[in-house]
């Protein structure tokens, strides 16, 4: 017994203190991109292949499933307690110059301990119909009132607590450009959006400002190796707001939902979509390591580097790979072939080299088998130098660096149409 206990002290200690290191070499050079094996989508781990969606659905996606959770981004609570009251603070049904109705929600989170946690949503419909609508879900970086110059639009509540004294980051409309809500409005979309820091604040000293003190079982400061990091928490507010949307706002079709997320909230947006099968369309834009990129070619930001600056986003095991990415027994395009037969984007942008663009696209190529046992379309390493794709697995990669562009937005909706047949 005594053993047992040492030896698992060890391996938790083993798991969180190795990797992490913040001077580890960064490779911007093709030709210095190690010679690695993808690890085969549809081989499972006792080395059977996967023959039939039936296989891929109760064998090999709940192997790849516990991959993920275990090694990467720790395992989500399951039952947690947790209650979620929703308050319309505001309503303008005449937003964006007549485009929009604008609707402001706070969510109340209370844990089975009594503790409580706010959040506020900012929701546009569109006025242009009355039918119900698909929605894009995606969360802001700096707070709602800085995706748009509409006045109305109330600080979200993170903002004190993130905010750093000077930081022109939070005024308002400062993020404007990052959000087309008016392109999305006009061809029909819904947009919902919430700053990530309302649900759990991204500073590891921060975290028990948020809503993991509401979870059972929350020790701060203890961490298992498998425990869940922030883009996990993050996922699961993913959920929240569709089940907000879903069943409480009659304007919403919960059948058409698209989760999107920007860089490190594209990881999220991933992991957030290969969990809850109710987003139809998963968008990550720009998001590198831990997100659409393969881990394996280690070129631009690595999993030592990564683990070193945000050692809260992922479980401590994930540092068992930090100058060690061979030895993962999965990759970033398993992460994507979760979301099959679902539809995914991953978008890219030239200059982003520490996102590895080459990356993104080849895990968009890899993730094909899955689509292929459903008989849907994904791109071919053959068509490496093409700008735009849409099969079911889509892709684009456009000029400039790491950013959301309006012709980004372009590209999301073209693909949310294809999506949903419009
Ligand atoms: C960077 C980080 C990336 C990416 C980015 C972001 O500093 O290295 O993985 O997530 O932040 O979220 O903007």
């Amino acid at each position: 017994m005594r053993h047992t206990l040492l030896l698992s002290a060890l391996l938790i200690w083993a798991a969180t203190s190795a990797g992490q290191n913040k001077n580890a070499p960064v490779n911007y050079d093709e030709s210095k991109v190690p010679t690695f094996e993808v690890p085969d989508v549809l081989t499972c781990a006792d080395g059977s292949r996967v023959k039939t969606r039936k296989q891929w659905e109760h064998k090999r996606r709940p192997e790849l499933m516990k991959m993920f959770g275990e090694q990467e981004y720790g395992l989500t609570p399951g039952q947690t307690g947790i209650k979620v009251k929703h308050e319309l603070v505001a309503t303008n049904n005449n937003a964006l110059g007549g485009l929009a109705t604008q609707k402001q929600v706070r969510f109340v989170f209370t844990g089975t301990n009594g503790q409580t946690h706010e959040a506020l949503l900012l929701l546009y419909l569109p006025n242009n119909t009355a039918k119900r609508v698909p929605v894009i879900i995606g969360y802001n970086f700096h707070g709602n009132q800085t995706t748009t110059l509409q006045d109305d639009v109330i600080s979200s509540p993170s903002k004190d607590l993130m905010q750093s004294a000077g930081s022109e980051k939070w005024v308002r409309g400062e993020q404007q450009r990052r959000w087309s809500y008016e392109a999305a409005l006009r061809r029909g979309y819904a947009v919902a959006t919430m700053c990530y820091h309302d649900i759990c604040p991204d500073s590891p000293g921060l975290l028990a400002k948020g809503v993991l003190p509401l979870f059972p079982g929350y020790n701060e400061g203890q961490r298992t190796p498998d425990e869940w990091g922030t883009i996990g928490v993050w996922a699961w507010g993913y959920s929240r707001i569709a089940d907000y949307l879903q069943k409480k706002e009659p304007r919403i079709d919960g059948k058409r939902m698209v989760v999107m997320g920007h860089s490190r909230l594209g990881k999220t947006a991933l992991w957030a979509g290969v969990q809850d099968e109710r987003f139809q369309v998963v968008i990550s834009n720009n998001s590198g390591c831990g997100g659409a990129a393969l881990s394996k070619r280690v070129f631009g930001e690595n999993i030592a580097r990564i683990t070193a600056s945000f050692p809260h986003w992922f479980c401590p095991a994930f540092n068992a790979y930090s100058e060690n990415e061979a030895a993962l027994p999965f990759d970033q395009h398993e992460l994507l072939a979760l979301i099959a037969p679902r539809y995914v984007y991953v978008a890219s942008a030239e200059d982003d080299q520490w996102a590895d663009p080459k990356g993104e696209y080849l895990s968009a190529c890899y993730a094909g088998a899955a689509y292929q046992l459903y008989e849907a379309s994904s791109p071919s390493e053959a068509q490496l130098q093409e700008v735009k794709l849409h099969h079911n697995v889509g892709y684009h990669i456009r000029p400039g660096g790491h950013d959301v562009t309006e012709y980004d937005w372009q590209c999301f909706l073209d693909f949310c149409d294809k999506a949903f047949s419009r």
